[in-house]
């Protein structure tokens, strides 16, 4: 198949599950065609089968808006037509649905029937979605669509209680490629974080408000009451700040690392005992099911698709949201005894088996097919 995909490149669980899709999909032998503002950040170099459109948005002096959305489907239609695309796949629904709607109709007036598949990540539905804004071109490009899929069943039940769309979804949940993700000996990086055999504790994220990134702080000051520990905390974003002010409140400076945005973030997973994700919105949790794959135990809020992937009582544990002490609580439990941590980082690993990128990636080259044959 020749497929084009889109996604935003930056950092987000949107962009990672689309360029890890695309990657994968090339190496089964298809033809795939990124169409994006920018290099994915994951698509560090370019394999066999894969090539990188970028869309060029110029600035007019007219233009105190500068029209992505048009320059989008512009660039979907010249690469249908060049690339002899059979279907456009576009992550994360604003506006790229109604970009590739656009680009489908050109098209048509080209001879041309491609087919647009769209699939909801997360705050395309939970949060921007919901601007009044917005509201009338999501619903619209969902329903337009060839096929949509969502990365959960709570993510399903939510664009469905929100929006009045009559468009079936089909639940395909996130994936993980244990080539690259697999607990691997770091005893140097371990030895950096760790000299005296304290237990890590590691948060992975884009630090935004949702996240909940203080929390991680205040629950981990609560573990330290109990025992030797040390934090990672992996990622960048608006909340950062706030983060490092209370971690000098609380004189916690020397055992919390911000590590920024660590490309290599499996080699940190590797040396952690458990992650912890806080999050107050969440429709898969795709950091954390990097952690397990990586024998990393998750303790995260019962939110959104989370249930659907840490298991609890066996790859870790869900907790009341925004409730810190239990957090702080289910992470000593775990980490009470070398047998209680290898009990849980043997449950983590075998959850995230669940999610094999081998077994999910089937699943969507069966769905393309079947859109294709117009089912
Ligand atoms: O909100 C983010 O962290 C980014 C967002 C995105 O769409 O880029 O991530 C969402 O998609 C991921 C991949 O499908 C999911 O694993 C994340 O749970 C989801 N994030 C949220 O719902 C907050």
């Amino acid at each position: 198949m020749k497929i084009g995909i889109t996604c935003y490149p930056t950092f987000g669980g949107s962009g990672v599950v689309a360029t890890e899709l695309g990657l994968a999909l090339a190496e089964r032998g298809h033809c795939v065609h990124f169409i994006s503002y920018a290099m994915p950040m994951r698509l560090t170099h370019i394999p066999p089968n894969v090539f990188f459109h970028e869309v060029q948005v110029n600035v007019y002096p007219l233009f105190q808006y500068p029209s992505y959305d048009t320059a989008l489907s512009s660039k979907m239609v010249d690469v249908t037509l060049h690339e002899k695309l059979d279907l456009l796949h576009v992550h994360y629904a604003i506006p790229h649905a109604t970009s590739a709607y656009l680009a489908k109709q050109i098209l048509k007036t080209h001879g041309r029937d491609i087919k647009v598949v769209t699939t909801l990540h997360g705050t395309d539905i939970t949060l921007i979605g919901q601007d009044p804004n917005y509201i009338p071109s999501v619903e619209f490009g969902i329903d337009q669509s060839d096929g949509v899929t969502a990365v959960s069943d709570w993510l399903k039940t939510e664009t469905n209680r929100i929006f009045n769309i009559s468009k079936e979804i089909k639940v395909i949940h996130n994936f993980i490629d244990f080539e690259r993700f697999f607990r691997k000996p770091m005893p140097d990086l371990l030895k950096r974080f760790s000299s005296d055999g304290e237990r890590i504790l590691i948060h992975v994220s884009n630090f935004r408000p949702l996240k909940r990134v203080n929390e991680v702080v205040l629950m981990f000051a609560e573990v330290l009451k109990k025992m030797k520990a040390k934090l990672l905390l992996v990622g960048d974003g608006p909340e950062r700040v706030e983060a490092e002010r209370l971690c000098r409140q609380l004189g916690l400076c020397d055992h919390i690392f911000f590590m920024g945005k660590y490309e290599a973030v499996e080699e940190l997973l590797s040396i952690s005992d458990v992650f912890i994700m806080p999050s107050e919105s969440e429709t898969f949790g795709l950091a954390a099911l990097e952690a397990m794959a990586c024998g990393v135990p998750v303790v995260s809020s019962n939110i959104g698709g989370l249930p659907e992937l840490n298991i609890d009582g066996e790859s870790g544990f869900l907790c009341e949201l925004g409730n810190v002490n239990m957090m702080a609580e289910k992470a000593l439990t775990i980490l009470q005894s070398d047998e209680s941590l290898l009990r849980f980082r043997e449950g983590a690993f075998a959850r995230a088996k669940k999610f094999d990128a081998n077994r999910v990636i089937e699943i969507y080259e069966n769905f393309y097919k079947e859109i294709l044959a117009g089912n």
